[in-house]
């Protein structure tokens, strides 16, 4: 266990700062180190990457307790506030608050709920996103609310846009949710424009609102700021990266029989002791152990 250091910027402060936030996504300790390394001043628990690094479709396959324990692995190597996907809360009110609860308890910082039903698919397979019943997602998210305490932050996710609904339902959304007492409200759009976005945030902004550009990833970051949008979402792309990394690596190891050419193309383990805070241990050691 590595020693408590001084607390970051909370949650809260990042997303009601003037200034554009971002959110790196991570799904292990590691991802997490690496994205605070970078400079990031929070992590998204990344649901899909977090399903795909354990092998699982994003599909609820992932119960909620190993969604849990690897939410404690991302708080317990960094010391920056982690907003969790919590997909559609796991069932009803009462197992989206019981797995709120929970990820207070292990540290995080925030959830983010969507109002679809359990089990959820990823917002970008197959079409079929059938949204919650207003009334009974707002319910779901006054027990969040209820059950965490005032520093914990919910984002109500509105997949109007994604379920292939128009503005107008994602507007009329905001307004109900609003009044259930989210800290912010995630819009999401499967356009390769932020046009929708974009209209969004200028017709409703009563509570900071969140993107995940992982679509319109052409549009500058400069565009989210004029538009007064407070936080961007970079939701799978460590996941990613890994994937085209161990690809090409396993590739070349396959054929080349040999890990003699890709040395220079892999982190050093140096690197890797560094992340994970091996020279605390040595310090620890030094402190606690008898002296030979
Ligand atoms: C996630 O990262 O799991 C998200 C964003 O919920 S998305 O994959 O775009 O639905
Ligand atoms: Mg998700």
């Amino acid at each position: 266990v590595l020693p408590v250091t001084v607390s970051s910027t909370t949650l809260r402060e990042l997303l009601l700062s003037k200034e554009l936030t971002f959110l790196m996504e991570a799904h292990d300790g590691l991802s997490a180190a690496i994205a605070e390394r970078a400079g990031f001043r929070g992590l998204w628990a990344s649901g899909l990457s977090i399903a795909s690094a354990l092998g699982y479709r994003d599909a609820n396959e992932a119960s909620w307790t190993q969604v849990v324990d690897v939410v404690e692995r991302i708080v317990d190597a960094t010391d920056i506030p982690v907003l969790v996907d919590g997909d559609s809360g796991f069932g009803n009110f009462n197992n989206a608050r019981l797995v709120a609860r929970k990820l207070e308890q292990r540290g995080a910082s925030g959830m983010c709920l969507e109002d679809k039903g359990f089990p959820k698919l990823n917002s970008f397979v197959g079409d079929r996103h059938p949204l919650a019943d207003i009334d009974e997602f707002c319910g779901r998210l006054k027990a969040v609310k209820d059950t965490t305490g005032p520093d914990f932050v919910v984002v109500a996710r509105i997949e109007a846009l994604i379920a292939g609904h128009g503005l107008d339902e994602a507007l009329v959304r905001a307004e109900a949710y609003a009044e259930a007492g989210p800290d912010a409200i995630l819009i999401h759009s499967g356009k390769a424009v932020a046009d929708e976005i974009l209209t969004f945030a200028q017709e409703w902004s009563k509570l900071p609102i969140v993107i995940v550009p992982t679509k319109y990833y052409k549009t500058p970051a400069s565009v989210f700021r004029d538009a007064g949008i407070s936080t961007v979402i970079w939701a799978n792309h460590s996941m990613r990266a890994a994937i085209a990394g161990m690809r090409d690596i396993c590739g070349r190891i396959w054929s080349e029989e040999s890990i003699a050419g890709i040395e220079d193309h892999v982190a050093g383990l140096d690197e890797l002791f560094s992340l994970i805070g091996y020279h605390e241990l040595a310090q620890a050691e030094e402190q606690y152990l008898p002296k030979r």
